[in-house]
């Protein structure tokens, strides 16, 4: 801590490629279910990124980086903690600013009650992120080429990549329908997979059930200019070995077409559990594919309900309610097309209000169950969960239960500074707020990673990326050090599963000295925190885990300030290697360092259930509790409803907040130690 579709067929534009192929499709998106839950080894948490096919040499100093004393490095002792060169002045890129500073939110607009929320000024809906954008002279130049991943060690002279046949960019007036179809092929013959990153809004990506996929896109006058659509192409023999292809579709104007004008709806249509006497709010996004914005009205509203448009948004509208009965409330969204105000779209919003005790939990909090042993025990908390319907019996369990909170998204850099000299700090200042209130420690998380970032740091020089990550650290600790224990400092730097170095934008920039730069940053910038290097498929024994503990000694003996690993635990119910991961928190801890486990979830996959995920839950408790320098226990999210493979019920609270099996064996291996 710092001191201190609709689909109309007006006309198709279709697209068919020269070849239809007879096997079947073996889609294997990262996304989708997880391809070995069987085997009880932790799923990927890793959505693909196309990386980079440069390899830089692990030797390569980034010029800002400073020789060291001791750097002749005497023999058998290791060399002296790196020392930073100051930051460039002025900044490579715009500090945060006044402008930048979250602002009061009116209280009926959250769920909280016990302290002042905060907002961003910026007219800009939070947690959307830029996408990167495409010019008329990139759709001129063709189809882009494709990003190919190629995994360590593969021999790529008698295994050439994966590709689509016969794809070029495609140009459509607006209201045409775009149709695209997929051939994913192989140089050696056998079929490959494939997955599409984010669809064009509206669009669907079928599979045609003979290895082939089909991109079908109405297109509207409010998708004019260019639009990327990228699909990766999986080796049939290497599934780590990717060819990511980019595709652009460029939108005219269209002022002759009369375009489809469909029904307005409202995002999100849902409902919530929640508790009676809380109050309950829901954005409403009024949303129409044409690009107009509907208006909103509610038909049968409760007495407490009311509907606040959003100061920034004419999109959006703040539906709040105080349920004051228990029962089922479903409030009756109509929205109405600004063109024909005739054409309107009918919605619901439920809320099913459940007494106060049906949210009680027996027992002790695991918190204190945890804390007899010295154990800190804790969760992730979702981004904006104060903004959801259910916000207030969310904040009364991660209150009551948590030791420690890492926020799930807040802090990401896409969260942070979408644009550059652009900051959204606003979810991470509640966040922090509540964490205060319940005397929470904090791990910020994550300072550098390969993922969530915004596309303009992916775009970034090469020779300029080492202070951008630095700037970054920089802002992210000055900010929130002064509530902050712990920091995730570097996440996920190995491969997914054979312990070499992850191609990330950071290696190809700075080699393996990211990770020096990185620490000796946190390091000068809070030199009491605990600073961690947090992974994923380390709690069994095999290549990934030999190659984080080389890591381990590679930093050491260059002096890195690390001082713990965090072991994120993303396991199935099937997982039964306790024994493995024992003997890897002890390798750990040979080593000097802490041992956390951060991330633990158990999703029920291929059979399991409720019993068997919570064996699994209390097996980690007791692992960890086993292991005297495992003090940090964070499970990622407490309620199925709220999880990032929620389609597989990994928590311990079920999607309405009741314990499962899980909750109570947790409680008794946390007590029992
Ligand atoms: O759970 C998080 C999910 O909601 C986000 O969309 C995703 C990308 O930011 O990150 C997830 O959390 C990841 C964590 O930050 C690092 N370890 C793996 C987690 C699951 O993917």
């Amino acid at each position: 801590m710092i001191p201190r579709m609709n689909l109309i067929n007006r006309s198709v534009v279709t697209f068919f490629a020269l070849f239809i192929l007879s096997a079947c499709s073996s889609d294997s998106g990262p996304d989708e279910l997880p391809s070995n839950p069987v085997s009880g080894a932790q799923e990927n948490p890793e959505p693909n990124n196309p990386g980079t096919t440069t390899d830089p040499s692990v030797d390569s100093m980034p010029d800002s980086m400073m020789p060291v004393d001791g750097g002749d490095n005497a023999p058998g002792g290791p060399v002296a903690a790196l020392v930073l060169s100051p930051l460039p002045s002025p900044s490579i890129t715009e500090d945060p600013s006044a402008n930048d500073e979250p602002i009061p939110q009116a209280s009926e607009l959250n769920t909280i009650t016990s302290f002042q929320v905060v907002r961003d000024p910026a007219p800009r809906i939070p947690f959307k992120t830029q996408a990167a954008e495409f010019s008329e002279e990139d759709f001129a130049r063709g189809l882009p080429e494709a990003v190919v991943t190629v995994p360590p060690g593969l021999d790529t002279t008698s295994n050439a990549p994966p590709f689509f046949e016969g794809l070029e960019n495609v140009r459509v007036s607006a209201g045409d329908i775009v149709e695209i179809r997929y051939i994913p092929r192989d140089p050696e013959g056998e079929l490959p997979g494939m997955f599409a990153q984010e669809l064009p809004e509206g669009a669907t990506f079928d599979d045609n059930f003979d290895g082939t996929r089909t991109l079908l896109w109405q297109t509207f006058q409010a998708d004019v200019g260019i639009t990327a659509f990228t699909v990766v192409a999986i080796d049939p023999v290497d599934s780590l070995y990717r060819s990511s292809q980019t595709l652009l579709i460029a939108v005219d104007e269209n002022p002759t077409s009369v375009e489809p004008n469909i029904a307005p709806t409202i995002e999100p249509v849902t409902s919530y559990t929640v508790r009676v006497g809380d109050p309950a709010v829901v954005l409403l996004d009024g949303f129409d594919r044409n690009g107009t914005t509907p208006t909103i009205e509610l038909l049968n509203p409760p007495a407490t309900a009311t509907l606040t448009p959003d100061e920034r948004d004419p999109d959006l509208q703040w539906l709040q309610v105080i349920p004051d009965e228990v029962g089922t409330v479903t409030i009756d969204v109509l929205t109405r097309d600004e063109i024909d105000p005739e054409l309107t779209g009918l919605d619901q919003i439920t809320f099913f209000v459940r007494p106060a005790s049906d949210f009680e939990r027996s027992g002790a909090r695991l918190k204190d169950a945890a804390a007899g042993s010295g154990l800190l025990f804790g969760s992730a908390v979702s981004p904006v969960f104060y903004l959801q319907g259910d916000g207030g019996v969310y904040e009364s369990v991660a209150s009551t239960e948590f030791g420690i909170m890492t926020p799930e998204s807040s802090m990401k850099w896409d969260a942070i500074n979408p644009v550059p000299g652009e900051f959204t700090f606003a979810d991470m200042d509640n966040l922090m707020q509540f964490a205060a209130l319940h005397s929470m420690s904090v791990r910020g998380h994550p300072l550098v990673w390969h993922r969530s970032l915004p596309s303009w740091v992916e775009a970034t020089a090469v020779n300029d990326r080492e202070v951008h990550m630095r700037e970054f650290i920089t802002r992210v600790m000055n900010r929130y050090g002064e509530g902050i224990d712990y920091w995730d400092v570097i996440n996920e730097p190995l491969n997914d599963s054979d312990g070499n170095m992850r191609q990330s934008i950071w290696y190809e920039a700075m080699g393996e000295s990211y990770i020096d730069i990185a620490f000796a940053q946190a390091k000068e910038l809070d030199p009491t925190a605990t600073l961690v290097l947090n992974e994923f498929d380390i709690g069994f024994a095999g290549p990934k885990f030999d190659g984080l503990l080389q890591l381990i000694d590679r930093l050491q003996a260059r002096s890195v300030p690390l001082d713990a690993i965090g072991f994120q635990m993303h396991v199935f119910s099937s997982y039964d290697q306790f024994d493995e991961l024992g003997a890897n928190m002890a390798a750990v801890v040979e080593r000097g360092l802490d041992v956390h486990i951060t991330e633990l979830d158990v999703a029920i996959a291929d059979g399991g259930n409720a019993s068997q995920q919570a064996a699994v839950y209390a097996g980690v408790v007791n692992t960890c509790q086993a292991q005297p320098r495992c003090n940090v226990l964070q499970t990622w999210g407490f309620t199925d409803r709220y999880s990032f493979r929620t389609f597989l019920d990994p928590l311990y609270l079920n999607r309405s907040y009741q314990v499962k099996d899980s909750y109570g064996a947790m409680q008794e291996a946390l007590g029992n130690n």
